[in-house]
């Protein structure tokens, strides 16, 4: 792929804490965020809610994903545990169209995507990650809205 043609938009920053619900509330009340999603995803091992800052999200507005380890087995309840408990930010998502050929493109290029295959992700999304040593110190998200 060309390079104009592999990456979209920074889909969203995520946030990670122990306690999703109480970081929504706190988002909601001094910044006026917006919750426009939340679900569990236990295959990630993460409570998440997807905010805005306005109520009805348009289409390239970057969205905060605050998340909660569900279990202790949780890679984001590792990352919490080795940053000593304190809640920061955990990794950036960048918008794809097409999964597959954007990370064929990334591992021709030598970089580390986690998975084989892309994963499930939030509302549906097709989702695979670049290792940190790939992303530069940054934990980078790969992430394909499903299509109609
Ligand atoms: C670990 N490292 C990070 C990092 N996590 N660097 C930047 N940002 C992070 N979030 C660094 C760490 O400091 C080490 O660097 C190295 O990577 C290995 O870390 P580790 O502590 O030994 O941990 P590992 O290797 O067991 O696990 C790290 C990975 C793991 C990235 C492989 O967290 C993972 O599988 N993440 C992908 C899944 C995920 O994060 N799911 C939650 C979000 P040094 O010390 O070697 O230099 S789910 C989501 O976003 C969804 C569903 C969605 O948006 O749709
Ligand atoms: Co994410």
């Amino acid at each position: 792929m060309d390079n104009e043609d592999l990456f979209l938009c920074i889909d969203h920053v995520a946030y990670a804490c122990p306690d999703a619900d109480a970081a929504s509330k706190y988002y909601q009340e001094n910044f006026g965020w917006h919750e426009i999603h939340r679900e569990e995803n236990p295959e990630q091992g993460v409570c998440e809610i997807m905010m805005a800052p306005a109520a009805t999200l348009s289409p390239d507005m970057t969205q905060v994903q605050v998340m909660s380890p569900l279990n202790d087995e949780s890679t984001v309840a590792k990352w919490l545990a080795k940053n000593n408990g304190r809640a920061g930010l955990h990794h950036m998502a960048w918008r794809v169209d097409d999964i597959d050929a954007v990370s064929a493109t990334l591992r021709e290029r030598g970089m580390k995507l986690l998975y084989e295959e892309p994963k499930l992700g939030t509302g549906g999304n097709r989702i695979n990650f670049m290792h940190p040593k790939s992303g530069q110190g940054v934990l980078i998200e790969l992430t394909q809205y499903p299509k109609n």
